[in-house]
């Protein structure tokens, strides 16, 4: 009897758009751009399937510091508070940004060094005005209906058994996103060079310790040890 376990990988590549990349974009992630020739040898292997995901945001979005007054308005220290549409009870606090990936903005638009030849879908996420949604499969609550992309029924519909994510920034988008699939019940990995963190290297041990602790793997496409 033949009893391989079944290995159908998929990857993500997580907000590779142009605020998310120097020299021009809002919420530019240190070196962002330096992700896309390891992205596009990572394209060219067998997939079962090559999704890109796109941060998407209507211009009223409570991530922007610009849609909040002052005093707590300043882009990257201060916080809002938000609440689950469905259950007022639930609020969770969200880091506030400058504005960032606005719908049909040429910041939203994949950044023009990624082989979007490849891809064979685009998910876009965090529509909700009053929703953050760091995760390219949900938003921060545990709510069956609110902020859900779709995502995880698309790649259980392709029994995909294996998740690769790459993308920026691996201390937001990337994290919750590979945090999401492990708990859907993927094998869950991030490749190493694929991904640069919006805080730059400075927590980046951090950012690998928790996701190790959620079930998530660090790989290295050069198979060098992991020391960054
Ligand atoms: C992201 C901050 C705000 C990301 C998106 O893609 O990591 N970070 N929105
Ligand atoms: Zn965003």
């Amino acid at each position: 009897m033949a009893t391989e376990a079944s290995f159908r990988p998929a990857l993500l590549v997580v907000d590779c758009q142009e605020d998310f990349c120097p020299p021009n974009g809002s919420l530019a992630v240190p070196d962002g751009r330096s992700v896309a020739p390891v992205i596009n040898n990572l394209l060219s292997l067998p997939f079962r399937t090559r999704i890109a995901t796109k941060d998407w945001h209507p211009r009223n979005h409570i991530s922007f510091a610009s849609n909040h007054p002052p005093p707590s308005n300043t882009p990257f220290t201060s916080f809002a508070t938000i609440t689950n549409p469905r259950n007022k009870s639930e609020t969770v606090t969200t880091r506030l940004w400058p504005d960032h990936c606005i719908q049909g903005t040429p910041g939203a638009e994949l950044i023009p060094e990624l082989d979007v030849s490849k891809l064979d879908q685009v998910v876009e996420k965090g529509q909700d005005p009053l929703v953050e949604m760091y995760s390219a499969f949900a938003g921060p609550f545990h709510d069956p209906v609110v902020s859900q992309s779709g995502l995880a029924e698309i790649l259980k519909k392709g029994e995909i058994t294996h998740v690769y994510v790459v993308g920026l920034a691996m201390d937001y988008c990337v994290k919750w996103t590979a945090i999401d699939a492990a708990k859907e019940g993927f094998k869950t990995v991030i490749v190493n060079e694929g991904t640069k963190a919006v805080g730059g290297e400075g927590e980046w041990d951090d950012v690998v310790a928790e996701l190790k602790k959620e079930g998530v793997e660090m790989v290295s496409v050069d198979g060098e040890e992991l020391k960054r």
